[in-house]
């Protein structure tokens, strides 16, 4: 059988014209003796056979792996509208291409594999941006002028466990941490498996939980903004320039996502997945975080990390139909008693 497969290539924004790319593949033909094979493009998302053009081509025994071809992006971006450069889209798929690999074995065997990928340059976009976080971005970005001079510096976190802070100009901004992202020590629920082959091999390196998007607020009252954000069970708690709050991270209670609670109908996880809120619940004049957790449970610490008292609250609607379960309510009577005993005063 003939066989392909892609390399996702990694994506970058520049001027379409000057940037060839190169196309990382796979092709073998692993039950015939020889194979061929075609490296094409066309414009558009499901192209005509005849609009696919050649750019690479080659052929061999054994199977092949890396890069096969380089991608004419300027003769690519030469057949989509206005050569894609610059004219903003009305379809999202204006500028989008296919690029297929075709290895044909001895045999007359066919296989083909496609990817459609986009070339657009945006003129209106800022010198040194974008920027490649290699790691999903899914939490918001936040602005501030972590170290008060004036001028907004732009916080991302991401799903790597990292807090980056950028000037304007896409330069890592150098009060935080050095120009160094802030990376989250290895989760509990990853430190348990280090002894795996895999990472112990170094194949797979430990992950650093994700972050959440970010609130912004001075707690301490100095006059600048520190950064609250989550990631796992945890809080952090971090100056502008990137060293922890005292009494910071703190974590939620895994108490309240215990095995023993959960059923087929309420899988409670130990966890934060929204962002945290700042507020002065207490009105003592500085502001609290407040965060909702997996747990079913909205925690209130204040700044020094001291859950405040009365946190965290059990959001339940009582006019629900059905009760927990005995052993749910018995667990939940143990840790009522464990938590007012736990509450100084
Ligand atoms: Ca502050
Ligand atoms: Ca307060």
């Amino acid at each position: 059988m003939a066989g392909s497969t892609w390399r996702t290539p990694s994506l970058e924004s520049a001027p379409v014209t000057s940037h060839p790319k190169q196309a990382s593949s796979f092709a073998s033909a692993q039950r015939a003796t020889s194979f061929v094979y075609q490296l094409e493009y066309a414009p558009g998302l499901e192209p005509l056979d005849s609009q696919f053009v050649s750019f690479a081509s080659g052929g061999g025994t054994a199977g092949k792996n890396g890069q096969l071809g380089t991608l004419p992006l300027a003769e690519i971006a030469s057949h989509l509208p206005g050569a894609a450069q610059g004219i903003p889209p009305t379809d999202p798929y204006q500028y989008a291409f296919t690029v297929r690999l075709r290895v044909i074995d001895n045999l007359g065997n066919l296989g083909e594999d496609r990817k459609t990928l986009f070339a657009y340059h945006d003129p209106t976009l800022h010198a040194g941006w974008p920027k490649f976080i290699d790691s999903g971005g899914e939490s918001s970005i936040r602005f501030g002028d972590l170290d008060g001079d004036g001028v907004q510096a732009i916080i991302t976190a991401n799903s790597s466990g990292e807090i980056a802070v950028w000037n304007a100009d896409g330069t890592p901004f150098t009060y935080f941490n050095g120009g160094h992202p802030f990376v989250a020590p290895v989760p509990a629920n990853v430190t348990d498996h280090l002894g795996t082959a895999g990472i112990a091999g170094g194949q797979v390196q430990p992950g650093h939980g994700g972050f959440t998007t970010p609130a912004l607020g001075d707690l301490d009252g100095d006059g600048l903004p520190e950064i609250v954000v989550n990631n796992g069970d945890k809080v952090y708690a971090l100056r502008g320039d990137g060293t922890l709050l005292p009494g910071f991270p703190v974590a939620i209670n895994p108490a309240f996502s215990a095995p023993a609670l959960r059923s087929k109908t309420n899988h409670v996880k130990t966890g934060i997945f929204s962002s945290a809120v700042l507020a002065d619940l207490d009105e003592d004049g500085r502001l609290d975080i407040v965060v909702a957790a997996m747990d079913q449970r909205v925690y209130a610490w204040n700044a020094n990390g001291q859950l405040l008292t009365g946190w965290p609250v059990f959001l339940r609607d009582r006019h629900r139909r059905g009760r927990p379960s005995r052993r749910r309510r018995a667990h939940e009577r143990d840790l009522q008693g464990r938590s007012a005993r736990a509450q100084p005063g």
